[in-house]
């Protein structure tokens, strides 16, 4: 899979690219990050690419004609046959959620354009973008942030990339729920504080059903919302529901 960046900041992306677990996801024949300095295609004579909003008010936007220049030059680098969409970030996007992640994870790659100041020219938005995605409810400065998190999400589906095949099949959205508590070393803390028995009983079958109801009660309490939707996707078996219609404490 192919993503190219377009974006003011480069520089932001490289730790990202070089440190930790994902590192692995950035090597050679996984995904191929290219990184694309919006700057290189502004308007002479000092590569402008914002200027003032038609209408007044505050903040600059980024102009139309770098940003075609630079998606032109990213469409000519890619492969024409397996054409990627262009993705921007905006608290007006459809929130990410994990079907999205897997669904781009499985496909060509994306296109991703990081805005920054007041945001992008709308016209670019109506002409080129495919998608605009938000990473929540927050206001931020710049599109980098969203781009970074996107391409976490991604390097982390790629074959190989977690220690273990199945760590991203066992957590948190792949079964549609919230994740599991986790414990290890000590067993007892200096306050005496314990670990849930079912995980010490080395029986796997225990260990299972309590991790699987601590997930389904979890998400009940927090996020009902999920709940209902992995009902409604089939998600939920008849164990699950005398899971929760039993409610265990979550804690111990
Ligand atoms: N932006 N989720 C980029 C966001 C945002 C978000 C505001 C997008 C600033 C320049 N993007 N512009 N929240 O706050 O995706």
């Amino acid at each position: 899979m192919r993503i190219d960046v377009i974006t003011l900041f480069p520089e932001l992306f490289s730790a990202h690219l070089v440190h930790g677990v994902t590192r692995r996801a950035f090597e050679p024949g996984r995904i191929d990050v290219h990184l694309w300095p919006l700057r290189d295609f502004g308007d002479p004579p000092h590569a402008r690419v914002d200027d003032r909003p038609y209408g007044g008010g505050p903040g600059m936007v980024l102009l139309v004609e770098p940003l075609e220049r630079a998606l032109a030059a990213v469409r000519a680098a890619r492969d024409e046959a397996a054409p990627a969409p262009v993705v921007s970030f905006s608290p007006a996007g459809t929130l990410l959620r994990q079907p999205t992640v897997e669904q781009l994870a499985a496909g060509p790659g994306a296109i991703l354009l990081c805005g920054r100041y007041e945001g992008i020219d709308q016209r670019f938005i109506d002409a080129h973008v495919d998608r605009e995605l938000s990473i929540g409810d927050y206001v931020l400065s710049g599109g980098e942030l969203p781009a970074l998190v996107l391409l976490d999400a991604l390097a982390r589906l790629q074959p190989g990339v977690l220690g273990d095949a199945r760590s991203h099949q066992q957590d948190s959205f792949s079964a549609g729920l919230l994740d599991h508590p986790h414990y290890s070393r000590p067993e007892r803390l200096a306050d005496g504080t314990g670990v849930p028995e079912e995980l010490l009983s080395g029986n796997h079958a225990a260990i299972a059903a309590w991790r699987r109801e601590q997930s389904l009660a979890l998400t009940a309490e927090r996020r009902p919302d999920l709940l209902d939707a992995a009902r409604a996707e089939g998600l939920l078996g008849p164990a699950d529901e005398a899971a929760l219609a039993r409610k265990p404490p979550r804690t111990l």
